[in-house]
């Protein structure tokens, strides 16, 4: 099939793949086929990568994630394989717009945020760098709920990627385990054996993961839950057609949606079914491949890496040893010890909400086998410890956290200072016994998609002044800094972000009716939200920067367009009710003809991965404002800054770093440190006291809090004004002024054109060590202890 043209192979698969013909063919149709023509190139380097990894016996590097947020796959295909010209060429032909064929594709949201989007990455980098890979998942039949506004308020429907045909993947009719849950365990023969009660089937999916120029690709493996018995025909035939299809339907409800909510527990019992599900289905799978390639058991962690990220899949600790102990009768002790080997855990959050805890009820109801082996796991640790004082069980309950740390090898943090906090906080006591155990691996972003496809004029710009060998080596990026001085190099640069300035006013206009001036600062805060990624801080600088404004609309007021995006969990309150009000300050703020030539405010609905792609490229400022200690690394700061976005930010997870990097005359830092953080919070009143001292401040509540943004229910914000002058955890207040001040600070340096440019030029030159490369290169290194394979197929 690679030996025809894509316009011929396109026009083959739209004939005998989808049994269409260029006359009747939909947008769906066109799409499908590119995609299928597209497929056909990768698949012989994704079976030469197979080939060349059993070859030389290599090891292989297993990435454990409920989460995989890999947006759309077909431009990112087509960028990775070199196809861009040729399916330009080829759809524009057929008289087809290449943009709306690609965009046809809906977005795979199969994660929350970052620590999905990250395992997407990390996926695409594993494949640049020719290291053998699978990712295991679910493959969720809903993804991330949809969002959109109804009188501002946040209203969530069921996503439907799957009703579409997914070109890229392939079901493994021949890939499937049956998986247990609850029943008891029983003495045979002198030795615990697990009966489960309940059991259903993990079935395979396939999809290719392509790295940059095609060289070598790796799979992402998701598991779907199915039925272990077909459709039951007797029950129908009596008439009970309910009751026939429920086996099916209870299985499935097992990879039916993703959990929107990575904060709190949900659902448990079928949160903790969906961990158990896809974590013993993919060692189940390692373990077959490692049995039919031969090699002694105690020998698996020399050819299986497995990377627990954070403790969703924490279970692959006990399931581990049960597999080995009771499944394979190796000694209890070196079973342990051999998943030792295997595993490495990422922790990405230190908010206490977010670590797991599964009640011991619930575990031993559900897996009553992993509950004993953990309590053996527990008593070992413990004779290792003369203190004893860590356990892995307390008050009812397992903790989820310090059983991963105990079972693996290397634990790692995800940007400097959250390794640091690691140490300090959450894990000292563990970190104490096992001083080596914690490293940092700073999180990155794969280039080929952050920067070479969604920002083509930026990336060409790049490779006509330094050459393409960026894409795959991103440090190169450094060989800017000469043009950082050139005028005809800023020119460009700064001609590059308008016109990407120009096409998001557009797109602005044409989707969402709204006008915004190409010149203004685009201002960008788009993420989940949530108290401590601080999104109302940033309105209530609006509200105060309108008030000024409309004190004195003559001054000399240097236009902004604020522009948020971002879902709240649907049991999140508080945060739906920061969302409502930016919406209702929206609409007062933008209507306000005195103001709205200076401040406009929108808010996007259904943020997700593609918009992220549009909005990135266009923007001027990048908004990381987290309360200090709270954010665990962020990736999306990695991506503004590479973007030619500088931050205004806290000293706050890899904000540290981007600011150490990019220099701080190009970052706009604010804000309390972590230290100063909980010092603050100890000073009584400290919410009152800020209020008091800043008049600024007092006033855009004062705003809130009489109604101005919620005329038909003044009390609207009752709640959030309380919160925010009462406890203010996350220290809102506290943190205004200072907030306030880098704005100005950000207006000022964005009036003068030519300081900007350079300020946003050098974001660009020095954010190279934030790929996603460089960070898989450090787990190889200090976790992993992999080599990349070539396939033969190279160059
Ligand atoms: O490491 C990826 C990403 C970090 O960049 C964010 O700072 C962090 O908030 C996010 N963590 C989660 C945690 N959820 N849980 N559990 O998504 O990880």
């Amino acid at each position: 099939m690679t030996d025809v043209d894509l316009r011929t192979s396109i026009l083959r698969h739209l004939t005998y793949s989808l049994g269409s013909d260029a006359d009747h063919a939909t947008q769906h149709d066109w799409r499908i086929a590119l995609s299928l023509a597209v497929r056909d190139r990768l698949i012989e380097n994704w079976h030469a990568a197979s080939r060349a990894t059993r070859a030389v016996g290599a090891k292989r590097v297993y990435y454990l994630s409920m989460e995989f947020l890999i947006g759309r796959l077909l431009e990112d295909a087509i960028v990775n394989l070199r196809l861009e010209d040729e399916a330009q060429q080829a759809l524009t032909g057929l008289g087809l717009d290449p943009v709306a064929v690609i965009q046809d594709e809906p977005d795979a949201a199969l994660g929350n945020g970052g620590l999905g989007r990250l395992a997407a990455c990390f996926m695409e980098s594993l494949s640049t760098l020719g290291v053998p890979a699978f990712g295991y998942g679910i493959r969720y039949e809903h993804g991330l709920f949809r969002q959109s506004f109804e009188e501002g308020r946040q209203i969530e429907t069921a996503e439907d990627w799957l009703t579409q045909y997914h070109a890229w993947e392939f079901e493994r009719r021949d890939v499937r385990f049956k998986m247990c849950f609850g029943g008891e365990v029983v003495e045979e023969g002198g030795k615990p054996v697990w009966h489960g009660q309940e059991a259903v089937m993990a079935q395979a999916y396939d999809t290719p993961v392509i790295g940059w120029r095609g060289r070598w690709a790796n799979t992402l493996r998701l598991w779907s839950a199915q039925p272990l018995h077909g459709f039951d025909l007797d029950r129908f035939n009596r008439g009970e057609y309910a009751a026939a299809a429920e086996p099916e339907a209870l299985a499935r409800t097992i990879s039916r949606v993703l959990y929107p909510d990575d904060t709190t527990e949900q659902g448990k019992e079928l949160r903790l079914k969906q961990e158990y599900f896809f974590t013993a289905a993919s060692l189940r799978d390692i373990l077959r491949r490692f049995e039919a390639e031969g090699g002694a058991l105690t020998d698996l962690p020399k050819r299986a890496a497995i990377q627990l990220n954070d403790t969703h899949p924490a279970i692959a600790g006990p399931e581990l040893v049960r597999l080995l102990h009771d499944e394979r009768e190796m000694p209890l002790d070196q079973a342990i010890a051999t998943a030792r080997g295997c595993l490495s855990y990422t922790n990405h959050t230190l908010m206490p909400e977010a670590l797991e805890r599964w009640s011991e009820d619930l575990m031993t109801s559900l897996l009553p086998r992993h509950m004993q082996l953990i309590e053996r796991i527990d008593a070992a640790h413990a004779a290792e410890q003369p203190s004893r004082s860590v356990s892995l069980t307390g008050d009812g309950e397992v903790r989820m956290g310090e059983l991963a740390f105990v079972m693996a090898h290397k634990v790692n943090g995800v940007s400097a200072l959250h390794t640091d906090l690691m140490k300090k906080t959450v894990f000292a006591e563990l970190h104490r016994l096992h001083p080596d155990r914690i490293v940092n691996e700073t999180n990155g972003v794969t280039p080929r998609r952050w920067l070479l496809s969604a920002n083509p004029r930026l990336s060409g710009l790049i490779t006509r002044t330094i050459g393409e060998g960026w894409v795959d080596d991103l440090e190169q990026l450094e060989r800017l800094e000469p043009s950082l001085t050139d005028p005809a190099f800023l020119d460009a640069y700064a001609a590059a972000k308008r016109a990407n300035k120009a096409d998001l006013a557009d797109w602005l206009a044409a989707e969402h009716g709204v006008q915004v001036d190409p010149d203004a600062m685009f201002d960008v805060q788009i993420k989940r939200i949530h108290e401590y990624k601080r999104q109302h801080l940033n309105i209530l600088e609006a509200i105060a920067l309108w008030r000024d404004i409309k004190a004195n609309p003559q001054g000399n007021w240097v236009p902004r367009v604020k522009i948020f995006a971002g879902k709240a969990a649907p049991g999140y309150f508080f945060a739906k009710e920061i969302i409502r009000l930016i919406n209702d300050v929206a609409a007062v703020i933008n209507s306000d003809p005195e103001t709205n030539r200076y401040l406009k405010v929108i808010f996007l609905p259904n943020y997700n991965v593609s918009l992220a792609e549009r909005l990135i490229p266009a923007s001027d400022l990048s908004e990381q404002i987290s309360t200090a200690g709270k954010e665990a690394s962020g990736t999306g700061n990695m991506k503004f800054a590479l973007n030619g976005a500088p931050t205004i930010g806290t000293l706050d997870g890899a904000n540290v770093e981007i600011r150490d990097r990019v220099g701080a005359r190009n970052f706009f830092l604010f804000g309390m440190t972590a230290d100063e953080v909980e010092a603050r919070r100890a000073v009584p009143e400290h919410a009152a006291q800020a209020i008091a001292a800043d008049p600024r401040l007092s006033g855009a509540l004062m705003e809130i809090s009489r109604g101005t943004f919620s005329r038909r229910d003044r009390h609207r914000y009752r709640g959030v004004v309380a919160n925010l002058s009462g406890a203010d955890y996350f220290l809102v207040c506290s943190d205004f002024t200072a907030y306030w001040d880098a704005q100005r600070r950000a207006d000022a340096a964005f009036a003068d054109a030519d300081a900007w440019r350079r300020m946003a030029a050098c974001n660009t030159a020095r954010s190279g060590w934030f790929s996603s490369d460089r960070t898989i290169r450090g787990y190889m290194a200090d976790i992993w202890d992999v080599v990349a394979v070539r396939s033969g197929l190279d160059e």
